[in-house]
């Protein structure tokens, strides 16, 4: 079997696992790439007057990272602008701050034609191919314009939008004709893989098999879902660390008997954060004699703080927190701890732990990994209570949470109360189910699921060619 190549916009930098700072997804990437002992092709981060194809390689962990600069205007056009910008917010259902500029799509185009440039070179024959996310849709086209045969994936971090909302973006069908130029094109939902049937029935006149064989625009793809997992066996043993140890109790100590909620997220729109802490107190005024006895915990990393929308959620965020302390707390009680930093993964595990209930309730999310980070850091013997929005992706598979709306602070107030009265027995019953999911469907089983479906693929065929 030949070499796993990966290919996403970001990789991390070898050696960040080791130091524990390493999210979900890069966890989960690293892990299939020491199993094919593949490459990692990506942009560094970095950018330079003229893109010159240059790139740089670096071995760690049993993995090759090849990294190419971009130019300052790619990041401006591609990054910020087109996935960040366009495609960003309308997959995640957020019409209202899409941005459509031509200089956008065109450098979009340009980033994605500089990526198969640049990856030709190194593809060898026995080769597969998996391209990650939003930011390289186009890729495959690309690779094939330069004879690439080879078999090549796709797999979407975040939702596929309805079709209504996908043909508000201009030259859509190009898009998704791109696709097309994919073996396989994996989703986290069936909701998603679902969206993107109805699109090619719908909109693109082709047919979707019960099988997943999609065909469109004189070609033919396939199409599923795999769902991502955490790196759970390796999660739960952070959660034992002695940096967890240390962080449990440091956690637990600040308690003075109160109970902790918990939410943990990258500072974006899409997580719902506003609503959380509406909701939040609307739980507060519907439960006085609950106040002093609870307290949020919300850490919230920044991101894209090159992009106004997200300086934007975050001096709300600041805003409605401050207000709402400002309202409710007293002086040896404040009801939100606010806090804007990144924690390393062993950290945080044990502050998961130390958290009665997890609370993630972003309004659109691919999957959310941070779901179940939390399950797989709790005690057994005394685990917390995940309350979970229906919008995100984990809720297929995590039926045993609380699930909410979380649009309706009524739902996700009552959701908090129900949390903090569950009774031992029954916080029991929902984790063991939750962990055994969280378990069973981990990354590795994502990983081996769309690798062996890619490799069931024959590369390259269109729907005019014989299968
Ligand atoms: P994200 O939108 O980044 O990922 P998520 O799945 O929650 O969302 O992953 C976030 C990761 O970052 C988690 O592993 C979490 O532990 C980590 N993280 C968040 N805040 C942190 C902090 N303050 N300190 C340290 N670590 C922190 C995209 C999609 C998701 C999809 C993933 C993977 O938007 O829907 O689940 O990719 O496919």
């Amino acid at each position: 079997m030949g070499r796993l190549i990966v290919v996403s916009n970001r990789v991390s930098p070898p050696g960040d696992a080791a130091a524990g700072t390493v999210g979900g997804l890069a966890m989960a990437i690293s892990a299939a790439l020491r199993e094919y002992s593949g490459i990692w092709f990506g942009w560094s981060g970095q950018t330079r007057e003229t893109f010159t194809g240059q790139l740089s390689i670096q071995q760690a962990d049993g993995v090759t990272v090849a990294l190419v600069d971009l130019e300052e205007q790619d990041r401006q056009e591609y990054y910020n602008g087109y996935a960040n910008r366009t495609l960003w917010p309308l997959f995640h259902y957020r019409t209202d701050l899409v941005a459509y500029e031509r200089s956008f799509s065109e450098g979009y185009a340009r980033v994605n034609s500089r990526f198969a440039e640049t990856l030709a070179p190194l593809v060898q024959p026995d080769d597969f191919i998996w391209v990650q996310d939003y930011h390289l849709l186009p890729l495959a086209r690309q690779l094939r314009q330069r004879d690439i045969a080879n078999r090549i994936g796709f797999f979407l971090h975040i939702p596929w939008p309805a079709r209504r909302l996908l043909t508000t973006l201009p030259r859509h069908a190009q898009l998704v004709e791109g696709l097309f130029d994919y073996d396989l094109i994996g989703f986290q939902t069936h909701d998603s893989r679902d969206a993107f049937a109805d699109y090619i029935v719908q909109a693109a006149g082709g047919s979707v098999t019960e099988d997943g064989v999609a065909t469109a625009f004189g070609k033919r793809t396939r199409i599923g879902a795999f769902p991502i997992g955490i790196d759970a066996e390796s999660f739960a043993s952070a959660a034992h660390s002695d940096a967890a140890m240390e962080s449990f109790q440091r956690a637990r100590s600040s308690l003075l008997g109160r109970k902790m909620i918990l939410g943990v997220d990258r500072l974006d729109y899409s997580k719902g954060l506003e609503e959380r802490f509406l909701a939040y107190e609307q739980f507060l005024v519907d439960h006085p004699d609950q106040q002093e006895k609870v307290f949020l915990l919300q850490i919230a990393t920044p991101s894209r703080d090159e992009v106004e929308a997200y300086q934007d959620i975050r001096s709300r965020l600041e805003s409605v927190s401050g207000r709402i302390n400002g309202a409710f707390a007293d002086v040896d009680w404040v009801p939100i701890r606010y806090v804007n930093r990144g924690y390393r993964r062993d950290v945080l595990a044990g502050i998961y732990r130390a958290a009665h209930i997890g609370l993630v309730t972003p309004l659109r999310d691919g999957m959310n990994l941070v779901a179940k980070e939390y399950v797989a850091a709790q005690d057994p013997e005394d685990p917390g209570v995940l309350i979970l929005s229906e919008l995100a992706g984990a809720a297929e598979q995590m039926g045993e949470a609380l699930i909410v709306n979380p649009f309706s602070r009524e739902e996700v107030a009552e959701a908090i109360r129900r949390g903090l009265e569950m009774p031992l027995e029954e916080r029991k019953a929902r984790w063991d189910i939750l962990s055994e999911g969280v378990n069973r469907d981990d990354v590795t089983a994502w990983r081996d699921s769309f690798v062996a479906a890619l490799q069931r693929e024959k590369p390259g065929q269109d729907a005019d060619r014989p299968a």
